[in-house]
């Protein structure tokens, strides 16, 4: 088999994402890497964004939240659930056809993938037979289909697989030692088993976490390394800085040394060299040369539209002007 052949780069790409036990990155390296002078981190973290990606190319996902609020989980940092006091209102399901002009829209503005949210422990019966639905319609506009939906069991990985569901998005959120500070009504064993069901399937897993939440160096350094350990590694890794809303009881944690936000972005780089890293929540409230050096940090996929969840995202606008400054364009090839 011929380098530059299809089966070969496919193979040589299934091997990439693999991290043989023997090749496991530990807590410790991960920090090491936290620890590296600014310069020289950037300096590595380029290195191997290059080796596998355009470093001028950045895949745009929208979100909608199609399930919003009076969620039974209490998650520290999240203004839908039902624990905390936000003045999120809580909303029934949108319509199939509410779901499918608003992917039109993201697809006519340049977005590739339209993901889904909704604010569930996970979904019912009833509920993936919506879902069901729009994953089919979505996907029947040609675009990627990503759905965050809580926790799956495997009858609903199937209807999901079945229904063309490109990636799924669950997030580990933070490492396995700070994570009981943040939420208590599930464990991050639940989130594993769940992962582990998408990759079963043969889903693209899309998996992260926030940063920002009062978590150390180390804790950080767990979130990646956990992140990293998965065999394979994710395919997609959103980097979230919190966004701290009124009423969550993370309203008031300090802010996040930006510098260190970036640095987050580039051990994620190396950790995962083949990833999509995608600088996640919190872009609104970050500088443009906050998020140019995010991108030269290996960052490369956003979300794209004036909309995140419940929060506001960087308008339309003025993202298109900042990729224009900086000479990059949207693609996922
Ligand atoms: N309910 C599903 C779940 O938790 O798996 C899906 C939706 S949930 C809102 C998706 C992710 O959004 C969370 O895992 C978390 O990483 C992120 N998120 C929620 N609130 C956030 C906030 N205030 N700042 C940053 N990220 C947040
Ligand atoms: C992810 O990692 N970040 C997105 C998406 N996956 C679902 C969600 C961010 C939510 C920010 C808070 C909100 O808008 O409610
Ligand atoms: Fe619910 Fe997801 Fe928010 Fe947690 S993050 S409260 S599971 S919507």
């Amino acid at each position: 088999m011929m380098p530059g052949c299809t089966s070969y780069i496919s193979i040589m790409n299934t091997i990439a994402f693999h991290r043989p036990a023997a090749q496991r990155i530990t807590v410790g390296e991960v920090r090491a890497l936290f620890e590296l002078p600014f310069a020289d981190l950037m300096y590595r973290a380029q290195q191997v964004h290059r080796e596998y990606f355009d470093p001028n190319q950045v895949q745009l996902s929208t979100l909608l939240s199609i399930k919003t609020g009076g969620c039974s989980e209490d998650c520290g940092y999240c203004p839908q659930s039902a624990f905390h006091s936000t003045g999120v209102e809580n909303r029934r399901m949108l319509q199939l056809e509410e779901v499918v002009r608003a992917a039109q829209a993201a697809k006519q503005a340049g977005a590739d993938r339209f993901c889904m949210g909704a604010a569930w422990r996970e979904p019912s019966d009833e509920d993936m037979l919506s879902v069901v639905e729009m994953v089919r319609a979505v996907r029947g506009l040609g675009m990627e289909t990503c759905a965050t939906l809580g926790m799956l069991n495997d009858e609903q990985t199937l209807m999901l697989k079945n229904a063309g569901l490109d990636y799924y998005n669950h997030n580990l959120d933070t490492s396995p030692e700070f994570y009981g500070h943040i939420i208590s009504t599930r464990d991050y064993q639940d989130r594993l088993d769940t992962l582990e069901r998408v990759r079963r399937a043969g889903m693209h897993v899309c998996s992260g976490g926030i940063v920002g939440m009062g978590e150390s160096v180390a804790e950080r350094a767990g979130l990646i390394a956990q992140l990293a350990n998965l065999d394979p590694y994710p395919e997609s890794v959103p980097i979230n800085n919190l966004v701290k809303v009124e009423g969550t009881p993370l309203a008031d944690e300090e802010d996040l040394d930006p510098l260190d936000f970036v640095r987050t972005i580039a051990v994620a780089r190396v950790a995962m060299p083949k990833a999509r890293v995608r600088l996640s929540a919190g872009r609104q409230q970050m500088s443009d040369e906050i998020q140019a050096l995010c991108f030269l940090a290996g960052a490369n996929s956003i979300f794209y539209g004036d909309q995140l969840l419940t929060t506001g995202n960087p308008e339309v606008e003025r993202d298109r002007a900042l990729l224009d400054r900086l000479g990059m364009h949207a693609g996922k090839e």
